[in-house]
């Protein structure tokens, strides 16, 4: 699990992606539908072209979400409940999906980042992401 001060890092930089959370969402998903296209079939009711109205609120509230999570990692069974039962009885995602999102994630943060997305930074944010997918595909079993 993470560490102190890798959680700490961690609710730092996404309490900064807060007011990017539209264009690093978007971006997120951009990148997802388009390396993944498989993807595309859960959103086939919203216009998913590039930095559409809908990608960036879609986006924005996905940031949101893990920006919340970021702040208690390990509360992060409770805060992440409701959305755990959404993605798996309501939208019936391919939890295989968290997993090919969170990677979008951090690429997407590393092209933001530039130099201060380091090893460091790079493997504490692999840490949480992949610890926050598990969660999301708890419901599942
Ligand atoms: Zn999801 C929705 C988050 C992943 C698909 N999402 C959603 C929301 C949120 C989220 C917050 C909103 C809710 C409400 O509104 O209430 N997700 C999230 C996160 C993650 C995710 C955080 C990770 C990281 N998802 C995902 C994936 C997918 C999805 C992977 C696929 C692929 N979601 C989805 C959908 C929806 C959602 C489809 C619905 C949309 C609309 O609008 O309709």
């Amino acid at each position: 699990m993470l560490t102190q001060q890798e959680k700490e890092l961690i609710a730092q930089i996404w309490e900064k992606m807060i007011p990017v959370a539209p264009e690093i969402g978007s971006e997120s998903l951009l990148r997802m539908m388009t390396t993944f296209p498989g993807t595309k079939t859960y959103f086939s009711h919203l216009d998913i072209s590039p930095g559409s109205p809908q990608m960036l609120s879609h986006g924005k509230k996905i940031i949101l979400a893990i920006a919340e999570c970021s702040k208690d990692i390990s509360s992060m069974m409770d805060t992440l409940a409701p959305l755990q039962t959404l993605h798996a009885y309501k939208l019936k995602i391919d939890p295989c999906n968290f997993k090919l999102l969170s990677h979008c994630l951090i690429v997407t943060l590393a092209a933001h980042m530039g130099d201060a997305f380091d090893p460091i930074v790079h493997a504490a944010m692999d840490k949480f992401l992949s610890a926050f997918a598990a969660v999301l595909a708890e419901k599942y079993r």
